[in-house]
């Protein structure tokens, strides 16, 4: 008996490669015939959460409604894939608190500052050095790493496809897939 919804959770910094994992994730098990949806900063942002910036409390407010959305997809009977750096331990355990026992996989998408610094897809850690972004995660505002997630990814030492894998994996042992 297959689980088939729930929420994959992945945390992590800026540039650390959560996107880019969460997407081949959606595409694989899309291609299993599953249903599935991507909730990111960009399709939560710029809509739902349009009103909410980078200090704490909004950053706050931004994962509460995010849990709370992805507690719905869950219900309909998706597999949600969240891709948010979500810096405080204690917003993403009251997601975990919140949900069934079993539908909550936290992803600890690893990798050190300086790679994603060095890596900068988006050219965002450059602004931040120019001092055109105040509270920026890593550099000038929290991150609280998982201390007990279900699964660890380390970016800098493998490829997303092989870390794509690695949840796929994960999510076949524990019957969801
Ligand atoms: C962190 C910021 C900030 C600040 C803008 N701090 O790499 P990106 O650009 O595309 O992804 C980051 C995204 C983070 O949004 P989240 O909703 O995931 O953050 S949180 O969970 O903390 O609420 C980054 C961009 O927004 N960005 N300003 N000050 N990231």
């Amino acid at each position: 008996n297959k689980h088939s919804s729930g929420v994959i959770w992945l945390t992590g910094l800026s540039g650390s490669g959560k996107s880019t994992i969460a997407n081949i994730v959606n595409q694989k098990l899309f291609e299993k015939g599953l249903q599935t949806y991507v909730l990111d900063g960009d399709n939560v942002r710029h809509g739902l959460n349009k009103d909410l910036g980078f200090g704490d409390r909004d950053r706050e407010e931004n994962i509460r409604r995010v849990g709370e959305v992805a507690k719905l997809f869950a219900d309909s009977g998706t597999i949600v894939l969240a891709s948010f750096i979500s810096p405080f331990r204690s917003d993403r355990d009251q997601i975990r608190a919140s949900l069934t026992e079993g539908e909550f996989v936290e992803v600890y998408v690893d990798c050190p500052l300086q790679e994603c610094e060095k890596r900068d897809p988006k050219g965002i850690y450059k602004k931040v050095r120019n001092g055109e972004i105040p509270s920026f995660t890593g550099i000038d505002s929290p991150y609280e790493a998982p201390q007990s997630s279900e699964l660890v990814i380390r970016t800098e030492q493998e490829s997303a496809k092989e870390s794509a894998d690695k949840i796929i994996q994960f999510l076949q042992e524990r019957n969801w897939i």
